[in-house]
Protein backbone atom coordinates (compact mmCIF):
# COMPACT_ATOMS: atom_id res chain seq x y z
CA UNK A 1 0.00 0.00 0.00
CA UNK A 2 1.68 3.36 -0.99
CA UNK A 3 -0.46 6.22 0.42
CA UNK A 4 -0.94 10.13 -0.03
CA UNK A 5 -1.63 13.25 1.98
CA UNK A 6 -4.09 15.46 -0.52
CA UNK A 7 -4.35 18.76 1.32
CA UNK A 8 -6.70 20.76 -0.56
CA UNK A 9 -6.51 24.71 -1.10
CA UNK A 10 -4.81 25.76 2.37
CA UNK A 11 -4.91 29.28 0.68
CA UNK A 12 -5.03 32.72 2.58
CA UNK A 13 -8.47 33.79 0.72
CA UNK A 14 -10.04 30.55 2.24
CA UNK A 15 -8.13 31.50 5.87
CA UNK A 16 -10.07 34.10 8.35
CA UNK A 17 -9.35 37.57 6.58
CA UNK A 18 -9.63 36.06 3.21
CA UNK A 19 -11.88 37.05 0.38
CA UNK A 20 -13.97 33.45 0.60
CA UNK A 21 -13.05 33.20 4.13
CA UNK A 22 -14.03 29.77 5.79
CA UNK A 23 -14.41 29.79 9.79
CA UNK A 24 -11.68 28.25 11.23
CA UNK A 25 -10.07 27.75 8.14
CA UNK A 26 -6.75 27.98 9.74
CA UNK A 27 -7.02 26.14 12.71
CA UNK A 28 -6.66 22.94 10.96
CA UNK A 29 -3.03 24.03 9.67
CA UNK A 30 -0.92 22.62 12.72
CA UNK A 31 -2.64 19.05 12.75
CA UNK A 32 -1.87 18.81 8.78
CA UNK A 33 1.93 19.16 9.08
CA UNK A 34 2.05 17.17 11.91
CA UNK A 35 0.94 14.27 9.82
CA UNK A 36 2.89 15.38 6.64
CA UNK A 37 5.51 12.34 7.63
CA UNK A 38 3.21 9.57 7.66
CA UNK A 39 2.98 9.42 4.00
CA UNK A 40 4.65 8.46 0.51
CA UNK A 41 3.33 11.49 -1.08
CA UNK A 42 2.29 15.05 -0.02
CA UNK A 43 0.32 16.60 -2.70
CA UNK A 44 -0.94 20.35 -2.20
CA UNK A 45 -3.88 21.56 -4.33
CA UNK A 46 -4.21 25.22 -5.10
CA UNK A 47 -7.44 27.02 -6.67
CA UNK A 48 -6.30 28.84 -9.25
CA UNK A 49 -8.52 31.52 -11.17
CA UNK A 50 -7.97 34.15 -13.72
CA UNK A 51 -9.55 38.09 -13.16
CA UNK A 52 -13.33 37.92 -14.44
CA UNK A 53 -13.71 33.64 -13.42
CA UNK A 54 -17.01 32.71 -14.72
CA UNK A 55 -17.18 31.66 -10.97
CA UNK A 56 -17.14 34.62 -9.71
CA UNK A 57 -20.59 36.34 -9.28
CA UNK A 58 -18.77 40.15 -10.45
CA UNK A 59 -18.74 38.25 -13.99
CA UNK A 60 -22.50 38.31 -13.86
CA UNK A 61 -24.50 41.30 -14.06
CA UNK A 62 -26.46 41.58 -11.52
CA UNK A 63 -25.96 38.74 -9.25
CA UNK A 64 -24.75 38.19 -5.72
CA UNK A 65 -22.25 35.77 -4.18
CA UNK A 66 -23.90 33.25 -3.01
CA UNK A 67 -26.48 32.67 -5.72
CA UNK A 68 -26.72 29.95 -7.90
CA UNK A 69 -26.69 30.15 -12.09
CA UNK A 70 -26.71 27.14 -14.35
CA UNK A 71 -23.86 26.74 -16.71
CA UNK A 72 -23.31 24.67 -19.64
CA UNK A 73 -22.13 21.91 -17.60
CA UNK A 74 -24.90 22.42 -14.32
CA UNK A 75 -25.55 24.56 -11.68
CA UNK A 76 -22.74 26.80 -10.37
CA UNK A 77 -22.78 28.98 -7.15
CA UNK A 78 -21.19 32.33 -7.97
CA UNK A 79 -18.26 33.40 -5.39
CA UNK A 80 -16.72 36.86 -4.32
CA UNK A 81 -13.75 37.23 -6.49
CA UNK A 82 -10.93 34.59 -4.62
CA UNK A 83 -7.51 33.00 -5.80
CA UNK A 84 -6.51 35.11 -8.35
CA UNK A 85 -3.85 33.84 -9.93
CA UNK A 86 -0.57 34.94 -8.71
CA UNK A 87 -1.94 36.92 -5.86
CA UNK A 88 -1.64 37.01 -2.18
CA UNK A 89 -4.47 35.38 -1.58
CA UNK A 90 -4.33 32.56 -3.62
CA UNK A 91 -0.42 31.74 -1.73
CA UNK A 92 -0.53 28.73 0.49
CA UNK A 93 -1.32 29.82 3.98
CA UNK A 94 2.12 31.20 5.65
CA UNK A 95 1.67 28.75 8.46
CA UNK A 96 1.22 25.33 6.42
CA UNK A 97 4.72 23.51 5.70
CA UNK A 98 4.51 23.73 1.53
CA UNK A 99 8.01 22.63 1.08
CA UNK A 100 7.15 19.47 2.04
CA UNK A 101 5.00 19.67 -1.19
CA UNK A 102 5.99 16.60 -4.01
CA UNK A 103 2.85 17.77 -6.39
CA UNK A 104 1.48 21.10 -6.21
CA UNK A 105 -1.80 20.83 -8.45
CA UNK A 106 -3.77 23.60 -9.90
CA UNK A 107 -7.31 24.10 -10.59
CA UNK A 108 -9.90 26.52 -11.99
CA UNK A 109 -7.64 27.79 -14.58
CA UNK A 110 -9.94 27.79 -17.36
CA UNK A 111 -11.91 31.10 -17.22
CA UNK A 112 -15.43 29.46 -18.60
CA UNK A 113 -15.49 26.28 -16.30
CA UNK A 114 -15.05 26.09 -12.50
CA UNK A 115 -13.27 23.25 -10.91
CA UNK A 116 -13.91 22.07 -7.00
CA UNK A 117 -12.23 18.70 -7.38
CA UNK A 118 -8.54 17.85 -7.80
CA UNK A 119 -9.14 14.96 -10.34
CA UNK A 120 -11.93 16.85 -13.17
CA UNK A 121 -12.74 20.25 -13.73
CA UNK A 122 -16.97 20.83 -12.39
CA UNK A 123 -17.72 19.13 -16.37
CA UNK A 124 -16.86 15.51 -14.69
CA UNK A 125 -15.02 15.14 -17.64
CA UNK A 126 -11.98 17.32 -18.33
CA UNK A 127 -8.93 15.87 -15.68
CA UNK A 128 -6.57 17.73 -14.23
CA UNK A 129 -3.60 14.91 -14.85
CA UNK A 130 -3.44 14.12 -10.44
CA UNK A 131 -5.17 11.01 -11.71
CA UNK A 132 -2.34 9.69 -13.77
CA UNK A 133 0.27 11.25 -11.08
CA UNK A 134 -1.17 9.01 -8.17
CA UNK A 135 -0.95 6.04 -10.50
CA UNK A 136 2.62 6.79 -12.12
CA UNK A 137 3.25 6.44 -8.60
CA UNK A 138 1.62 3.48 -7.73
CA UNK A 139 -0.46 4.98 -5.23
CA UNK A 140 -3.73 3.53 -4.01
CA UNK A 141 -4.48 5.29 -0.81
CA UNK A 142 -5.35 8.59 -0.32
CA UNK A 143 -5.96 10.78 2.88
CA UNK A 144 -7.97 13.93 2.18
CA UNK A 145 -7.32 17.12 4.30
CA UNK A 146 -8.20 21.02 4.05
CA UNK A 147 -10.97 23.58 2.60
CA UNK A 148 -13.21 23.79 1.96
CA UNK A 149 -15.12 20.36 3.26
CA UNK A 150 -18.46 20.37 1.21
CA UNK A 151 -17.30 21.90 -2.00
CA UNK A 152 -13.45 21.14 -2.77
CA UNK A 153 -12.71 18.52 -0.76
CA UNK A 154 -16.12 16.42 -1.06
CA UNK A 155 -15.68 16.64 -5.03
CA UNK A 156 -12.14 15.64 -4.37
CA UNK A 157 -13.01 12.78 -2.45
CA UNK A 158 -16.23 11.62 -4.44
CA UNK A 159 -14.26 11.64 -7.77
CA UNK A 160 -10.78 9.72 -6.09
CA UNK A 161 -13.68 7.24 -4.56
CA UNK A 162 -15.24 6.78 -8.40
CA UNK A 163 -11.82 6.10 -9.94
CA UNK A 164 -10.99 3.05 -7.60
CA UNK A 165 -8.86 4.76 -4.69
CA UNK A 166 -9.34 4.11 -1.51
CA UNK A 167 -10.27 7.17 0.31
CA UNK A 168 -10.30 8.94 4.03
CA UNK A 169 -11.87 12.08 4.86
CA UNK A 170 -10.85 13.63 8.10
CA UNK A 171 -13.03 16.08 8.81
CA UNK A 172 -11.56 17.56 11.60
CA UNK A 173 -8.51 18.58 9.26
CA UNK A 174 -11.09 20.38 6.97
CA UNK A 175 -13.79 23.00 7.48
CA UNK A 176 -16.95 23.80 6.19
CA UNK A 177 -18.48 26.44 4.18
CA UNK A 178 -22.07 25.59 5.26
CA UNK A 179 -24.48 26.97 2.15
CA UNK A 180 -28.04 25.92 2.98
CA UNK A 181 -27.50 22.81 4.30
CA UNK A 182 -24.15 21.94 1.94
CA UNK A 183 -22.05 20.23 4.75
CA UNK A 184 -24.84 17.57 5.34
CA UNK A 185 -25.17 16.73 2.07
CA UNK A 186 -21.62 16.72 1.60
CA UNK A 187 -21.45 14.13 3.99
CA UNK A 188 -23.89 11.78 2.52
CA UNK A 189 -22.42 12.23 -0.74
CA UNK A 190 -19.58 11.33 0.53
CA UNK A 191 -20.58 8.31 2.18
CA UNK A 192 -22.89 6.74 -0.90
CA UNK A 193 -19.60 7.14 -3.02
CA UNK A 194 -17.72 4.87 -0.60
CA UNK A 195 -15.27 7.87 1.23
CA UNK A 196 -14.67 7.12 4.69
CA UNK A 197 -15.07 9.59 7.29
CA UNK A 198 -12.85 9.57 10.04
CA UNK A 199 -12.57 12.28 12.91
C1 LIG B 1 -13.61 26.34 -3.12
C2 LIG B 1 -15.43 27.64 -3.59
C3 LIG B 1 -14.80 28.17 -4.70
C4 LIG B 1 -12.98 25.34 -2.22
C5 LIG B 1 -12.96 26.86 -4.23
O1 LIG B 1 -11.73 25.26 -2.16
O2 LIG B 1 -13.74 24.59 -1.54
N1 LIG B 1 -14.86 26.72 -2.83
N2 LIG B 1 -13.56 27.78 -5.01
ZN1 LIG C 1 -12.52 28.80 -6.58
Amino acid sequence: MTNALIIIDVQNDFCPGGALAVAEGDEIIARINAMMGDFDAIVLTQDWHSVGHSSFASSHAGKAPYELINMPYGPQVLWPDHCIKGSQGADFHGDLNSSAADMIIRKGYDPAIDSYSAFFENDHKTPTGLEGYLRNRSITTLTMVGLATDFCVQFSAVDAARLGFDVTVLEGACRAIDLDGSLASARAAMQDAGVKLEP
